[in-house]
């Protein structure tokens, strides 16, 4: 017998699952991946990489993933030609709207078309292209309330300073757990070590969080705080600021009299009394932010989703830039990419308030309508009712609150259609499903999370796997829907357009690195690993801003600051409900990975022991948790780990609803958090008030754990 002959290669990937875009190197035998580690050579991932990165492969390989497209016919999926598909979903869009007018047509993205360079390339020329009002993304239920305070204040949605990590000396974290979430709004990959790094040079992390959380635990020091109440807290910071004389903000600032006059009111002792945060602490805190010599704040999804989500994103800024730390080594930096897509104009500015949501009158930002508002737009009648939906790399049901109720709107829609890889709990409703090829498989450079970094670089990532035959790019799908659907609506896609469409994602990238100036395609396909372009730099403001000046006083948020006073606080016997990621979760859409889900449970609602006392409950009870719009069974784990009267969900889980093709996860026990979360509980900028809903925990009825339904 002659001896069998494998062929074992290594390749260098990217993992895009995460915002911290680890370099890979992967290990291909036949053709098929059999390893996957971190590539030390990476200049910004140094070889990093998380129990996610591993997976990547299981996405590839994972019979469940939809390879063609399918139509559902009943409860049946049949496949079809992609000629078929798409005809049909230019056939239902454009139906609708010759029926019932452009905003009959919904569009929600979702989180994966910020990591892939096809959507980011050719996603924006579709959704313009239908010129529809009612668009709706996981925007919304994220960072909506960082993007609006960078538009006010820098005048560019996405001018975002970016915490100095590698050089901070104390390092602020409000509502963030990059240990188990790797980092979002600030790329850091390998953000353990970075933080080894930073106390064994003497510096502090500071975590304000109402859970200890992995992060707090690696913490200098760590602060529960009532969910809900930050924005008291950060403004009693900037307070003590003015009050102990501690502000030195640079000249090219405007507005910060009327900043003064506005945190006057809010006195450490107020915050005490709200946030349960001790004034002694908060002054302290302040104070030795203040003196390091270089300190860098940091807001994230706990105080973004969050009820005064865009006062705290303002204070945190406001931190930073009244202890002359912003655009100072150590402090807050805004990053010098290769391809500046804000510099450049390629994202836009941004607008808010243009227009409002057609029933709950909401304001529209950069074109986009809340989240929260997406159910009532397809269920209200009226002129400009949502009657068809495209989603795109979205899972809206299990995203966005009270997603149930949006689950069943979804049924009542004349036609959906979604671009996505799977049959989950949204794309169930859809009547075509396009599923675009997945990350191996296609070429990246990361327009989005280079502008984030902790340190510039640049790296061009192709394709590691040859596409499967006949499989189409998200790009090309883009393409053919913004073609097909106008020809069917006899508007004309100019020509230009149409050449736009055409040329591919990696042309395009080549075109802009030229125009950067800063590095070349030629110079990034030698360097697969990436191109080294040094530390961040400071001394980039004023001459970065659109206006070479800024207003620290947007009239919005200091107009919210009356509706802060005006909210009386949470009472001390309400239970508030809040999330929590783990590090081997991917928000909704990973859990079809074996790899991923052994091991602990962690869907449990989490309570602290004194609670689960005075409700005469027991560890690992099951309970029903109920919220103003839903109720959901879960069991519940006991640790002291959560600040009293708070308890704690993840979001993503609750695979179990009828006709998701899911073999692994539906099994998965636990409950969808946002079956109990809330669309009238909304921050100033519409993003959805996701943390912080009071909740009653109460002995489930049944009373006790359910066993898991048989795989179907
Ligand atoms: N309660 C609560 N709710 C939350 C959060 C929370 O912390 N708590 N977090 C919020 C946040 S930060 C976010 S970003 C949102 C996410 O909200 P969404 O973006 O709506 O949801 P995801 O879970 O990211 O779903 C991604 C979808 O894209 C599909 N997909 C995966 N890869 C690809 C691909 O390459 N191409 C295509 N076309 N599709 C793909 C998946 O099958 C899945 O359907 O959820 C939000 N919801
Ligand atoms: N492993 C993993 N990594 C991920 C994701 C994932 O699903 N899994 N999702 C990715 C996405 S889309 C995003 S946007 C990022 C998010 O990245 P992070 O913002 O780091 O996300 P979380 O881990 O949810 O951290 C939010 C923290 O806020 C706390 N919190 C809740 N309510 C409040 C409050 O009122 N005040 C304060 N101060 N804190 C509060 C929570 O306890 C939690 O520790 O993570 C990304 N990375
Ligand atoms: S931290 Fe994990 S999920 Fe995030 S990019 Fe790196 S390997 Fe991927
Ligand atoms: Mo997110």
């Amino acid at each position: 017998m002659p001896a069998t002959h494998q062929s074992v290669e290594k390749k260098l990937g990217v993992c895009n699952l995460c915002e911290a875009i680890c370099g890979l190197e992967l290990t291909l035998t036949d053709g098929t991946v059999t390893g996957i580690r971190g590539n030390p050579d990476d200049p910004l991932s140094r070889g990093h990489i998380c129990p996610k990165g591993t997976a990547l492969a299981d996405i590839h390989a994972d019979p469940d993933r939809l390879r063609r497209p399918v139509r559902r016919v009943g409860d049946q999926w049949l496949e079809i030609t992609w000629d078929e598909a798409l005809d049909r979903v230019a056939d239902g869009l454009a139906r609708t709207i010759t029926d019932h007018g452009r905003d009959a047509m919904g569009i929600y993205l979702g989180n994966p078309n910020a990591h892939s360079l096809g959507s980011m390339t050719h996603g924006t020329a579709l959704v313009k292209s239908f010129r529809t009002r009612n668009k709706f993304s996981a925007t919304s239920v994220d960072q909506l309330p960082h993007q609006l305070v960078a538009h006010l204040m820098y005048g560019h949605q996405l001018f975002l300073p970016i915490p100095d990590i590698d050089r901070t000396s104390y390092f602020l974290v409000i509502g963030g757990n990059p240990m188990a979430s790797n980092g979002s709004l600030m790329t850091v990959p390998d953000f353990p070590n970075r933080v080894r790094a930073l106390e064994a040079r003497g510096g502090r992390m500071v975590v304000i969080d109402p859970r200890r959380t992995e992060t707090a635990k690696a913490a200098t020091e760590h602060h529960f705080v009532r969910p809900g109440t930050d924005a008291h807290l950060l403004l009693a910071m900037l307070h003590v600021l003015y009050d102990e004389g501690l502000t030195r903000p640079a000249g090219y600032v405007d507005g910060l009299d009327r900043v003064q006059a506005a945190v006057a009111p809010f006195t450490p002792e107020l915050a005490e009394s709200v946030t349960g945060v001790p004034a002694a602490e908060i002054r302290r805190i302040t104070r030795d932010f203040a003196a390091a010599d270089g300190a860098a704040a940091y807001g994230r999804v706990g105080v973004s989703m969050h009820p005064f989500g865009t006062v705290c994103q303002w204070a945190v800024q406001l931190l930073n830039l009244l202890t002359g730390n912003l655009d100072r080594e150590g402090g807050v930096l805004v990053t010098t990419p290769a391809i500046d897509a804000v510099g450049t104009g390629l994202i836009g500015r941004g607008h808010h308030d243009r227009w409002r949501s057609r029933v709950r009158d909401l304001p529209e930002f950069s074109g986009e309508i809340p989240s929260s508002a997406l159910r009532e737009e397809i269920e209200t009648p009226g002129e400009g009712q949502v009657r068809a939906l495209l989603t795109l790399a979205g899972n809206p049901v299990s995203s966005t609150p009270d997603g149930a109720a949006l689950d069943r709107a979804l049924g009542g829609l004349d036609f959906m259609a979604s671009v996505d890889i799977y049959v989950n709990e949204t794309t169930r409703h859809a009547d075509v499903i396009l599923p675009p090829t997945t990350a191996l498989e296609r070429d990246h450079y990361d327009l989005v999370f280079h502008l984030l970094a902790v340190r510039n670089t640049a790296r061009f990532t192709p394709a590691v796997l040859p596409a499967e035959d006949g499989a189409m790019h998200d790009w090309q799908i883009y393409r053919e829907i913004v073609l097909r659907t106008h020809r069917r609506l006899g508007s004309k896609v100019p020509l230009s357009k149409r050449v736009r469409l055409s040329t591919s994602p990696t042309r395009l990238i080549a075109l802009l690195l030229r125009q950067g100036g800063r590095t070349t395609m030629r110079q990034l396909r030698a360097n697969p690993a990436g191109v080294d372009l040094g530390p961040l730099r400071a001394g980039q403001l004023p001459k970065r801003l659109p206006k070479h000046r800024f207003d620290a006083a947007p009239e919005l948020v200091l107009a919210d600051l009356d509706r802060l006073t005006a909210t009386p606080p949470p009472g001390p016997d309400e239970l508030l409900l809040i999330g929590r990621r783990h590090q081997r979760d991917c928000n909704s859409w990973m859990h079809n990975s074996p790899r991923l889900t052994k091991g602990k449970p962690r869907h449990q609602l989490l309570m602290h022991p004194d609670d689960l006392t005075a409700r005469g409950l027991t560890d690992g009870a099951l309970v029903t948790v109920s919220s103003r719009v839903g109720e959901v069974e879960v069991e519940v784990a006991a640790t002291d780990d959560m600040m009293p009267g708070v308890v704690s969900l993840p979001h993503g889980y609750g695979h179990r609803r009828e006709g998701v093709r899911l073999v692994q996860a539906i099994d998965l026990p636990g409950v969808s958090v946002n079956d109990l979360t809330d669309p009238e509980l909304l921050d100033v900028s519409g993003n959805a008030a996701l943390n912080g809903v009071p909740v009653q925990v109460t002995a489930s009825v049944s009373g006790s754990v359910r066993t898991p339904a048989p795989a179907r």
